[in-house]
């Protein structure tokens, strides 16, 4: 252990009666939810970047952490692994994410940065070694750097694509030495200013080519983890090309990528497509592109990603009813895509941030499992479109308008309008929260 998190003893289930600070009184990782134990429905992972690389910066300010790890060599780079993985141990998280940029030292050009990652990816083997930790997945940084600000794979430059397509074989091999089970594409900058200098075309093919490398190439290294498309409508840009997850669908079919690609939903990028989060996880359910989740939290008045630590309980359930519907995580898991308000310095609020988090999830997980044994609200859902299921839901889906104006004069059908029950559903919920 180093000193950073000092004096702070491994967070350990003690119910919702503790009075301690430092304790979980949702998450019991073993307690059993619908057959199945809480920490492999959860799979909770952390994120490297915003609890290890994230300054504290905001558009108006710089640096407020002040992190003995910060700086630009290779023995600071270990020393910050070495406190990440104190704190997945304090906190008995089973999984972590990276981009190569959070965790090595940029070198002078890229066969440098390379040997920086390399060396990274080896010290991270040791440790996952030595404490169980495992890789949720790995993913490139294309947006940081300046040679990034027009866009990676969508870059009017062909040799910036050229740059990005070798990065992300890079850490495409950082992934896969260390199985990691996913591989994520969240395409930072990959999108427009201005319509003005913007060929929408061209970037959109570019964008098309680059992922069908990344596809040929996880089967060309036998990487079996999921690939993952992460969409976001805007910021940094002001529009993004993988806005949600019906755009994302609309691509991979367009690409012939459909089976090969799923997507990673994110809270607060839901929220900044309008959309709720509940629904994207709906969507990528029906279209069968349901991969993993960045679990976080926007600010309902603000226009970005504040990627605040999530907390609301009612909101949780929703988005794990939807997962449980979707039968569970299978590559995928919880990734606290979060980070700490910046005048939040101390390293316990780092652990606690985690703490509340880890315990929001695991109360949203249980009322779902709870809503879905009650099964009164599936029944409800399921009565209301039982009509699809009789004689005429049938013969409606094989005929034609003109078969189906006779039929309605013939049997003179003259629908009778139903309740759809909104309020009586909404209290239905509240009673299990
Ligand atoms: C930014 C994204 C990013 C991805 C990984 O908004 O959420 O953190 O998850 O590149
Ligand atoms: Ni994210
Ligand atoms: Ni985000």
């Amino acid at each position: 252990m180093t000193d950073f998190f000092k004096g702070i003893a491994p967070v350990t289930f003690e119910g919702a009666h503790s009075d301690s600070e430092f304790a979980f009184r949702h998450y019991d990782p073993d307690e059993m939810v619908m057959g199945k134990a809480m920490k492999d429905h959860l799979r909770f992972a952390c994120a490297y970047w915003h609890s290890f690389a994230w300054p504290g910066g905001d558009p108006f300010g710089g640096q407020t952490f002040e992190r003995p790890w910060f700086g630009d060599t290779m023995d600071l780079a270990r020393m910050k692994a070495d406190v990440a993985f104190d704190m997945f141990q304090i906190l008995g998280v089973p999984y972590f994410c990276f981009h190569d940029a959070d965790v090595r030292p940029e070198g002078a050009d890229f066969a440098e940065s390379t040997r920086n990652l390399e060396a990274i990816v080896d010290y991270f083997g040791e440790k996952m070694d030595a404490t169980g930790l495992k890789l949720l997945w790995g993913t490139a940084n294309l947006f940081s750097h300046r040679r990034f600000m027009a866009g990676a794979a969508t870059n009017p430059d062909p040799e910036v694509f050229a740059f990005s397509a070798a990065t992300i074989k890079t850490c495409m091999d950082a992934t896969h030495k260390l199985n990691g089970e996913n591989y994520v594409l969240w395409g930072g900058r990959e999108g427009y200013e201005t319509l003005l200098n913007t060929d929408m075309g061209r970037e959109r093919a570019q964008a098309g080519r680059m992922l069908q490398m990344v596809v040929d190439y996880k089967h060309k290294i036998g990487f079996d983890g999921a690939i993952l498309i992460e969409p976001k409508p805007q910021e940094p840009t002001k529009h993004q090309y993988d806005y949600d997850v019906a755009t994302v669908y609309g691509f991979l079919k367009d690409f012939g990528l459909e089976d090969e690609v799923k997507v990673n939903i994110e809270q607060g990028h839901a929220i900044l497509a309008g959309h709720s989060f509940e629904h994207e996880l709906a969507l990528a359910r029906e279209l069968g592109i349901f991969g993993s989740i960045d679990m976080n939290r926007n600010d309902y008045q603000s226009g970005w990603d504040t990627d605040q630590f999530p907390n609301n309980v009612p909101e949780m359930t929703l988005a794990y009813l939807e997962v449980l519907k979707a039968g569970g995580f299978a590559t995928g898991g919880t990734n606290f895509d979060a980070k700490l308000r910046r005048q939040s310095l101390d390293p316990e609020d780092l652990i606690l941030a985690h703490v509340g988090g880890m315990d929001a999830c695991a109360a949203g997980l249980k009322a779902a499992a709870a809503i879905l044994e009650n099964g009164a609200l599936e029944e409800a859902r399921e009565a209301r479109y039982a009509g699809w299921n009789g004689d005429l839901g049938q013969s409606l889906m094989q005929s034609g308008l003109a078969e189906i104006e006779a039929m309605v004069r013939s049997e003179n059908i003259n629908p009778d309008p139903r309740s759809g029950r909104q309020e009586r559903l909404e209290n239905l919920i509240n009673r299990f929260l």
